[in-house]
């Protein structure tokens, strides 16, 4: 009796199950929403691999927390962009030409923040690598000297950005025509829009440490910056 009572639930159960998607399918038809990519066509922005292994960074950064961060929130990004920009007049539009596109528009804000954070998560895994920290190239602490006194007021002001961000975002170093800065931004928010050229990329959003360093965001940043910080990226975005 009671298998019966399952057996004949059950049914009914997905039935219901059924319609519901049925109507969610039918409201995103009516939406114009396109259901689906294409069929044969690739997505148009992919995720890239990360420039290292997965526990490269160990222990400052653990397997852990970068199989989450680049393989689920790096990841999510990408697929939320493809799914937004599909059937758009933004399909085809290269990562760049969609934030500039986006930037600044209310009505266009989903697919700034999810491009914006493709981009900026790019320039994260770049922005590390394995036994960095340390000394700057020459050239690089030339001009790091020249905009900030020394290479530790530097580091100082980065930290500060980093830890004082509040919520959710992001510390850089930037160039801002021959002069270096450090600046914060909000989200998904990026130095390029503001007239800046990116050198380094620090995030500070929860998933980027909370599995290693809890609420600790200041172990996280100072680990970051003595351990893990790509110098050599920095000045050969420099140019
Ligand atoms: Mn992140």
């Amino acid at each position: 009796m009671h298998t019966a009572t399952l057996h004949g639930a059950a049914p009914a159960h997905n039935r219901r199950d059924f319609l519901r998607a049925t109507a969610a399918t039918a409201t995103l038809v009516a939406l114009g929403a396109p259901a689906r990519v294409a069929l044969g066509a690739a997505p148009e922005h992919s995720l890239p691999a990360l420039p290292y292994a997965m526990d490269a960074l160990d222990p400052v950064l653990s397997a852990d927390t970068l199989g989450y961060h680049h393989g689920k929130h790096h990841k999510a990004y990408v697929d939320n962009l493809n799914r937004l920009v599909t059937g758009t007049e933004l399909a085809g539009l290269s990562l760049e030409q969609v934030i500039a596109a986006t930037a600044g528009k209310a009505a266009q804000a989903a697919v700034f923040n999810n491009a914006a954070q493709v981009w900026n998560h790019n320039f994260y895994w770049q922005s590390l690598r394995p036994q960095g920290g340390g000394e700057p190239p020459a050239e690089l602490r030339r001009h790091i000297e020249a905009s900030f006194g020394s290479l530790a007021a530097c580091k100082k002001e980065l930290a500060a950005a980093a830890l004082s961000q509040f919520g959710s975002g992001w510390a850089w170093l930037a160039a801002d025509g021959d002069r270096l800065k450090v600046i914060k931004t909000g989200n998904a928010e990026l130095p390029v829009t503001l007239g800046l050229k990116p050198l380094l990329a620090i995030d500070v959003w929860e998933h980027a440490y909370y599995l290693d360093y809890q609420n600790r965001r200041a172990d996280y940043v100072n680990a970051v910056l003595d351990k893990l910080v790509n110098w050599e990226f920095a000045l050969q975005k420099l140019g």
